[in-house]
Order: C-alpha cells, then structure tokens, then sequence
C-alpha cells in the first residue's frame, strides 16, 4: 500500500518536473524571438513605433498564377499595398528589388506633392526620406508595371 502511494507520488512529481521543463522551454523559444536590444522589466513588449517617425521595408512581389500573355497584364506587386503615416511624420522608405528576372527594374514613385522616385535594378535596394506634409491618399506605382503595380500612400491629418 506505502509502495503504491510511493509510486503514485513519485509520477506525479515527475509530471510536475515534466510540466515546468516544458513550459521552460516554451519561455525560451519566446525570448529568442524578441529583438537583441529589447532590455526592460519582464513582461514589458516593446513598441516598434517612434513617435513622429515612420520607417517602410518594401519589397517587390509576384502574384502567382499570372498568365501574362492571356491576361495583358504584369503579375509584378509591392508586398504591402497601404502605407499609413500621420501628417508631419518624417517617412522613411527602404525600397527593395528582389524580383528573379535579372533584366526587371522597379521603382517606388509618388507623383505630387511629394516627388518621391526610388528606382532601382536587378538585386538593387534605395531609399527615400521625405516629410509627410500633405494629409490624404497617394498612389505610389512602379513606373514599369502599370497599371497592376500599385499601392496608397496615406497620410492622416
Ligand atoms: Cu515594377
């Protein structure tokens, strides 16, 4: 009988050790998905926001499945499609070209007001930074894939 409650005792001690190794480990997995440089009390998440600063990584993208020939237009894209600042953010672009045909420029453009033109080559990356002056919807285009690649620029007063 004493054996028996041993034993049981024993398992579910185990179990416990079991449980806590577990979610130990599950812990971990978290921290290492955290930025490097993120110091502060536990528990504490990070904004990724500056106040009055907005940084945009843009990539150029495929639609898959495009039949180009049968449908008269590119399958080229950006990988995000809406950019939102607020009126008097300081905008920061970082345009990336990662299309597979070595010979496909793209550019990331807005007409007026704001005049921006990153165009760039094959493996090719440029930025821009410009204030977000105006309030309102702008399209930003790649000057070479109309009228498919495109996107709206926003800027909230
Ligand atoms: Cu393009």
């Amino acid at each position: 009988m004493i054996a028996i409650g041993f034993s049981i005792l024993v398992a579910v001690i185990l179990g416990l050790g079991l449980e806590t190794s577990a979610q130990l480990e599950e812990t971990n997995e978290t921290e290492i998905t955290m930025p490097i440089n993120v110091t502060g009390p536990r528990g504490v998440i990070p904004s990724m926001s500056t106040p009055g600063e907005k940084t945009f990584y843009v990539f150029t993208a495929e639609v898959e499945g495009v039949d180009e020939e049968k449908l008269g237009i590119a399958g080229d894209s950006f990988d995000v499609k809406t950019l939102v600042a607020n009126k008097g953010d300081k905008v920061n672009v970082k345009f990336y070209n990662v299309d597979e045909v070595r010979t496909e420029r793209h550019s990331f453009t807005i007409g007026d007001p704001y005049k921006v033109d990153i165009d760039v080559g094959f493996a090719e990356n440029g930025n821009a930074t410009f204030a977000a002056n105006q309030t309102g919807v702008f399209t930003f285009y790649c000057k070479y894939h109309q009228p498919v690649m495109t996107g709206q620029f926003i800027v909230l007063p």
